[in-house]
């Protein structure tokens, strides 16, 4: 049975090669026979954070050869050129989709356009771009907004009046834009009092850093720290550590996220609050992919479910996380 899939596949695949740019203009079509390979080009954004790890192997997983793919992969070192280059790339290659987890939100409308001019659909996933609608046939994704809302209300009820410095994700990418929209809405009237505010870029190395800054700047001062994902936050334990002030105690660590070693953190009494980010999305990305090839119509948004986790709830969840 399973020889029998293998050789099917690389037909398919050999097919694939050979008809190169014929695909391009047919795409789309055919009724979804099924046992055809679907080539899609996914461009990651890079491999900054536990998050990301999680979100690349769910996608590699679902877009298995198993389930009918080849996977052509490509992460981008966080740089939106290099990403805008692999989409260049995966058009050129003919493929039959392209899967994007933009960095940016701004900067995607000429190469959505290239990608509709070659009837090459293009599924987002995670991020969302600011480029019309109609250039894309789908996102999946979570609502961020929403998570920075619930680390908000989290901080108004548990550390009014505090002195806060935020580290934000990468620079003009949607998590981080509607990240802090949210959290900024929840602490409209509260009494904490933000004294800085700098991108850590989503990594650990980078919440290092700029935490470091904030401690030479501010010392003990600071009672509250928000950071727009969990890695960052882990990265900033170290600093706070380091200067020996106690995280969970002295400073309050609100994070996003909830990945294995951010919950840890939680359940050690370190973090104090974890508002979740699903990234285990690649089923969905594959049903969404398969859908569009085959020319059928899906809805154009897919927002996946997060809960939040206080510490109690850490120790709980911990053992059965998949992720
Ligand atoms: O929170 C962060 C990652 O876009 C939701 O990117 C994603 C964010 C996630 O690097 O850890």
């Amino acid at each position: 049975m399973k020889k029998i899939l293998a050789g099917v596949a690389l037909v398919g695949a050999v097919a694939l090669t050979m008809t190169g740019c014929a695909t391009n203009g047919g795409n789309g079509g055919g009724g979804g026979g099924g046992d055809d390979v679907i080539t899609v080009g996914f461009a990651q954004t890079g491999s900054e954070s536990g998050w990301r790890s999680a979100n690349t192997e769910s996608l590699k997983n679902a877009l298995s050869e198993e389930n009918g793919f080849k996977l052509i992969f490509n992460a981008a070192d966080n740089k939106q050129e290099a990403q805008i280059a692999a989409v260049r790339s995966f058009i050129n290659q003919g493929v039959d989709a392209i899967v994007i987890a933009p960095i940016t939100v701004d900067g995607w409308d000429d190469v959505l356009k290239e990608a509709k001019d070659a009837g090459i659909p293009v599924i987002l996933e995670d991020r969302t771009v600011s480029a019309s609608e109609d250039l894309y046939a789908s996102w999946v994704g979570l609502d961020f907004q929403k998570e920075g809302e619930l680390a908000g209300e989290w901080a108004v009820k548990n550390a009014d009046g505090a002195n806060l410095v935020v580290l934000e994700g990468t620079t003009g990418s949607s998590a981080a834009l509607d990240r802090a929209t949210g959290w900024s809405k929840a602490l409209e009237g509260s009494t904490i009092k933000t004294l800085d505010s700098q991108t850590g870029d989503f990594t650990r190395d980078g919440g290092k850093k700029v935490m470091e800054g904030f401690l030479q700047k501010y010392g003990s001062e600071i009672n509250l720290l928000f950071a727009h994902n969990d890695d960052m936050g882990l990265g900033a334990l170290d600093a706070i550590e380091a200067a020996g002030l106690v995280p969970g105690q002295d400073i309050k660590i609100v994070t996003i996220d909830a990945v294995h070693d951010g919950m840890q953190a939680l359940a050690d009494g370190k973090f104090s609050f974890i508002v979740e980010c699903n990234p285990l999305l690649g089923e969905k990305v594959a049903e969404l992919v398969k859908k569009v090839v085959a020319g059928e119509s899906v809805d154009k948004k897919t927002i996946v479910p997060d809960q939040t986790f206080d510490q109690e709830q850490a120790k709980e969840a911990l053992p059965t996380r998949p992720y």
